[in-house]
């Protein structure tokens, strides 16, 4: 684990290093709403998804710049959909990453803009000509992020979400509600670096079985840190889930039953990779990070 930590956090530097290039702040009087995003971006957070499309691309030796872009954008939109998801129209909170919320410490418009503007932005640069020399490859990573962060994936999922309220799903509906408001996401940032390697079909099947298990795992784990951990240890209020009557993967099966289904699936994510070599382990220690991990 000792290494993954390292390589996580060297990831996470260049990760924050190429966000901070790509999000400059100008001169006009609109810099308030870089300050902004930059705000929501920048101030801390695992980057596991950047994670998952630098290790992605190690498999396929993608040239680092390529990835690194790729990683950016996805971040953003993670951040996009925290700074969201904060808002008192959806779960009002004032904490995430330890921080004041973006609407707390900016306003409520700037939080909406500034959401939308690392949307955009992160097309934006998945679109321009340095995230790969080839317009298909990069016309598959715009296609293929729009399909991850849209009404059929993360936003989709959200709304299935704040109808969930006090409502008693079953195990398939918030299978379903997750692999869309998470999964989604973990699914395009693990398999971005195929799609930049222009990987053979059975290694980005492969990538797409390890993201489906660890995209149920690390869900298991967020439900567990709510009803486990404190708001000093992960960043952010706990025990919401309890407070709404939400239905959870850890509300249905129970503490115990969560913490072995979690294993269960971070275990099943790695043997997915079998036909990668030692260049995977990153990934493997991953799977187990995800379900360990207390943030
Ligand atoms: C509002 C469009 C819109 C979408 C919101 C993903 C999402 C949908 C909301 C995030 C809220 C949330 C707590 C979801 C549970 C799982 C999750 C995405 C946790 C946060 O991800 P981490 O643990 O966070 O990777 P860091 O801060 O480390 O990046």
């Amino acid at each position: 684990m000792a290494d993954l930590q390292k390589a996580m956090a060297e990831s996470a530097r260049a990760v924050s290093e190429t966000l901070d290039r790509l999000l400059k702040v100008g001169g006009g009087r609109e810099a308030r709403l870089m300050e902004a995003m930059r705000y929501s971006s920048l101030g801390g957070g695992k980057r596991i998804r950047p994670f998952m499309v630098t290790a992605g691309a190690r498999l396929f030796s993608v040239a680092e710049s390529c990835a690194l872009r790729v990683a950016a954008a996805v971040e953003m939109v993670h951040c996009y959909s925290l700074v969201h998801d904060d808002l008192p129209a959806m779960d009002d909170d004032d904490l995430r990453r330890g921080q004041p919320t973006c609407h707390v410490r900016f306003d409520e418009a700037t939080a909406i803009l500034a959401g939308d503007a690392l949307l955009t932005r992160a097309f934006e640069v998945l679109a321009d000509i340095p995230t790969h020399p080839d317009p298909q490859v990069r016309s598959q990573l715009v296609l293929a992020l729009a399909r991850a962060a849209g009404a059929d994936g993360m936003v989709g999922g959200q709304m299935l979400d704040l109808m969930s309220e006090n409502e008693s799903l079953d195990m398939p509906e918030i299978t379903r509600l997750q692999r869309m408001k998470t999964g989604a996401l973990i699914a395009f940032a693990c398999e971005a670096g195929a799609t930049l390697g222009k990987a053979s079909e059975p290694a980005r099947h492969a990538l797409r079985a390890y993201a489906h298990d660890l995209g149920l795992a690390f869900q298991i784990a967020d439900d567990l840190l709510d009803v486990e951990g404190t708001a000093a240890e992960v960043g952010k209020k706990t025990g919401k889930d309890a407070a709404l009557g939400k239905a959870t993967f850890v509300s249905l099966l129970g503490v115990e039953r969560g913490k072995a289904q979690a294993q269960i699936l971070a275990d099943q994510a790695s043997r997915h990779l079998e036909m990668f070599d030692e260049k995977a382990d990153y990934l493997r220690e991953l799977a187990r990070f995800v379900v360990t991990r207390r943030a």
